[in-house]
């Protein structure tokens, strides 16, 4: 028992306990008694023996480390909450399946039940998929950017590229339908079409677009805002007076048809995805997706439609990734195919869209050379998209057939050929003008197209170029310009069309995929001539067709204009070929001479209820006769290669990466497999 008394006569911090042993205690005595009881009185016998003081400090201690405990618990309880809960979740986790990731354990389904069988993958069906936002359509969904004005400069020489993070969406997009790639068109199996053949085995993916322009694009300058300026005043005039239709009127305030198609819409459509207008853009492809119908009683020319239509739709779909755009193409590319029917396999020149009939012109059974050696790009280009190899099949035999015919002057074309024979027609005339122009520049441009694997393509392209050498390039007095004559039955003829300026740009791409420095240098004093062809002449705007004089006369300029050729209709060529000269050298004088031309037309052409017009006088400053006619190529060409002279970005249509067709159309050079 406890003795108060003799806890108070014991001296402080004993060792010792003195103890009166009650009988039960003694039980045992000499022995050990561990029981509970015994050391709980024994405890209390010596808390009691403690004094005051010694006990306040031990209450202290133990009412400290008790606080410390529950501050300790608290903070240590979440993490152990959500270990606790991890494991959980780890002990739901399903078997890893390759390439099956769960987004969110949010929508992990119910556990299985214990005779589940984990290894059957399909009963994971039932899980949705994480659901990714439909795929974009339009200006958002790029492949490449318009152009933005919030960037930094970056000129035509800098060729380090700003890296672009990708965007999140494009990247689901991509997770969703592996047939997009990232900012690269996309490319699906048409349904609709027939199997792939053995030899296009599958729809293929366009070229360039792989590696296609991860970079901030370059902002737009003074002059590339002035032609954004000139288009949407053209655009303007077409869409109050001639939406819908293929061309405006713009004096008339009306319209003309021409197959009925909206032709100035569908032409214009990549240019105004490169000039970066969205909303013009996005009305369009509105009537585009709304009102373009080809079904259609209606006779259309084989390589107008071919080039303008389904050149248009093909690159705008390569543009935006907009897959209406490829719906519409491979349906104009069908109702174009009856035009191969022909006993020598060369296409009439008419086919009637609705009733799937094709015809020459109601005076001939000859087609044009230039025409249907002009429709490869766009319906080789098909058969890759589509998987389907007959619109490629027919364009290449045309090729392999004129290829291998007799007729040709070294390498110049006459410029008809017929449809039932399949041999040239109306021989010993040769020029790079009207009826031939386009034969020369698909040449190159299919061989490029197809990765420069095609040998007789550029055989019959140097040969070419080796006959216009000898037989068509003559020098004019006094300026000493190189110009292409014609040749008939032997004569030469200082006559140039306007359409030949096309030449200087093809020679200035042909050079710069490897072919001989010559032929930059023919493009150097080509274009310079092109430009005197505007320069020359009054209201600084060419005529269709010049004649040179080759004797110097005085008071006689290098440029002679007969009166039925001083009409002027828009026409793109000599920009074109500035284009390419200014990518391709660098030399600020070919952006100066195409800011020249544009002035020229605002001043002389510009309607000011909006459109342009063609003129008939370019002689004539105070009167150039307006003809009151807008062509789809002043939207589909000439200002779309304007836009591209006066911008200093060489990713804008990089031309390692796409190929214009001989609408402006720039369609993706093929990568080699
Ligand atoms: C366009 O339709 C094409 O450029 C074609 O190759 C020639 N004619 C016009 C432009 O001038």
């Amino acid at each position: 028992m406890y003795s108060a008394a003799a806890a108070a006569a014991s001296p402080p911090r004993r060792d010792f306990i003195s103890v009166t042993l009650s009988p039960e205690e003694a039980v045992g005595a000499g022995g050990y008694n561990n029981s509970k009881a015994w050391r709980r009185r024994s405890c209390w016998r010596k808390w009691k023996q403690l004094s005051r003081l010694q006990r306040s400090i031990i209450l202290f201690l133990f009412a400290f480390l008790a606080v410390c405990g529950v501050i300790s618990y608290t903070s240590m309880g979440e993490p152990w909450k959500s270990l606790t809960n991890k494991s959980l979740d780890d002990q739901r986790t399903e078997p890893e399946i390759p390439g099956l990731k769960l987004a969110n354990p949010a929508v992990l389904p119910a556990p299985q039940k214990a005779d589940a069988n984990l290894g059957n993958y399909p009963e994971l069906s039932p899980q949705k998929p994480p659901k990714l936002p439909p795929v974009r359509r339009g200006p958002s969904n790029l492949q490449i950017k318009p152009p933005r004005r919030d960037v930094r400069l970056k000129t035509r020489h800098d060729t380090s590229r700003v890296v672009e993070e990708p965007v999140k969406a494009d990247k689901e997009e991509k997770t969703e339908k592996s047939v997009i790639s990232w900012r690269g068109a996309v490319i699906e199996p048409d349904q609709s079409t027939e199997p792939p053949s053995s030899k296009i085995k599958e729809p293929e993916k366009p070229s360039s677009v792989e590696a296609e322009d991860q970079k901030e694009p370059v902002p737009i300058n003074e002059r590339q805002m002035a032609v954004i300026e000139a288009f949407r005043h053209a655009w303007k005039g077409y869409k109050d007076f001639a939406w819908g239709h293929d061309e405006l009127k713009p004096l008339s305030k009306s319209y003309s048809e021409w197959f009925g198609l909206g032709l100035t819409l569908i032409d214009a459509l990549d240019t105004m995805w490169i000039l970066g207008l969205k909303e013009e853009f996005e009305e369009a492809r509105k009537w585009v997706a709304n009102d373009l119908v080809f079904d259609k009683n209606v006779d259309v020319n084989l390589f107008e439609s071919t080039i303008r239509i389904l050149g248009g739709l093909l690159s705008t779909y390569h543009l935006s990734g907009d897959s209406l755009f490829l719906e519409k193409a491979k349906d104009i590319g069908n109702r174009l195919m009856p035009a191969f029917k022909t006993p020598s396999k060369i296409p009439y020149s008419d086919v009637n869209i609705g009733r799937g009939t094709a015809h020459p012109p109601r005076w001939t059974s000859d087609s044009t050379v230039a025409e249907v050696t002009s429709i490869q790009l766009e319906f080789r280009e098909l058969s890759r998209l589509t998987g389907d190899e007959k619109f490629q099949k027919a364009v290449d035999e045309v090729m392999k057939h004129v290829h291998t015919l007799s007729g040709k002057n070294d390498g110049l074309v006459p410029m008809f050929i017929n449809t039932n024979s399949g041999q040239f027609t109306h021989l010993g005339v040769y020029t790079l003008g009207a009826r031939a122009d386009s034969y020369y520049e698909y040449l190159l441009k299919q061989w490029i197209q197809g990765g420069k694997k095609e040998n007789e393509l550029l055989e019959d392209y140097m040969r070419a170029i080796e006959g216009v050498k000898k037989h068509l390039l003559q020098k004019s007095q006094p300026k000493k310009l190189t110009f292409v004559g014609e040749l008939a039955h032997g004569h030469f003829s200082a006559k140039m069309d306007h359409l030949v300026c096309f030449l200087p740009g093809t020679l200035a791409l042909g050079a710069h995929n490897g072919l001989t420095a010559d032929h930059m240098k023919l493009a150097e004093a080509l274009i310079e001539t092109c430009y005197q062809m505007y320069a020359q002449v009054e209201t600084g705007l060419s005529p269709e067709i010049v004649h040179f004089n080759l004797h110097a006369q005085k008071g006689h300029k290098d440029v002679e204009i007969k009166p039925a050729d001083r009409h002027n209709l828009l026409r793109p060529e000599t920009v074109e070929s500035l284009f390419y000269m200014y990518r391709f050298t660098g030399d600020k004088k070919y952006q100066d001479w195409g800011w020249e031309i544009l002035q020229n037309f605002n001043k002389y052409t510009r309607v000011p209820t909006g459109g342009y017009t063609s003129i008939n006088n370019v002689q004539n400053p105070s009167n150039p006769e307006p003809r009151d006619k807008m062509e789809s190529f002043f939207l589909g060409e000439t200002l779309k290669y304007m836009f591209l002279l006066f911008s200093d970005d060489i990713d804008l249509i990089n031309l390692d990466k796409y190929v214009f067709n001989t609408e402006a159309h720039p369609l993706p050079i093929w990568v080699p497999a």
